[in-house]
């Protein structure tokens, strides 16, 4: 006897590989809207980044600068605002033909520069220097966390006339 079935080549082959030909490939959409997706976030993240650079006024720059203008004996602006525990450098120019101070501090320095001398200063101590007539001068105060700073001037009669300012710390 010889095998019946044998088996035969022909319809095995029926639903194989055949199958997979003629179906066409997947469309290449989701990846490309990936790569955008990213590409706007990164390009968010810049945006965000230069910012919140320029709000704080100019990384690599160093301390906030805040110009003062002393004319007729005043301090323009008389008000200043900064942020807690920030460095500000100060620049002050004296439009005034007479010489002037810029002091910083807090109350007990007043009171000190207020009773008496000196009344020239270098720069070498923070938050006090002299502004001579017409000239403009730097100097750097460190604020903490909370509490208004005044600033004035302590030469004979200049505080009383008005010539201080305060700086909020908010
Ligand atoms: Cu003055």
């Amino acid at each position: 006897m010889t095998l019946i079935h044998e088996p035969e080549a022909g319809p095995a082959l029926e639903g194989g590989p055949a199958d997979g030909i003629g179906v066409p490939p997947a469309p290449p959409e989701r990846p490309r809207s990936r790569r955008v997706i990213v590409v706007a976030a990164i390009a968010g993240a810049l945006l965000a980044g230069g910012l919140a650079w320029m709000l704080e006024g100019g990384g690599a720059a160093g301390p906030k600068t805040i110009g003062i203008t002393a004319r007729y004996s005043r301090f323009e602006p008389d008000r200043v605002t900064v942020k807690p525990n920030s460095t500000v450098r100060f620049v002050i120019h004296n439009a005034d033909p007479i010489d002037h101070e810029f002091i910083i501090g807090p109350a007990e320095t007043h009171d000190i520069h207020e009773r008496g001398e000196p009344h020239f200063h270098t720069g070498a101590v923070p938050g006090e220097v002299t502004v001579p007539a017409g000239a403009t001068v730097e100097t750097t105060w460190t604020f903490g966390p909370s509490g208004d700073v005044a600033y004035g001037c302590h030469l004979a009669g200049h505080w009383t006339y008005g010539m201080h300012g305060k700086a909020l710390v908010r």
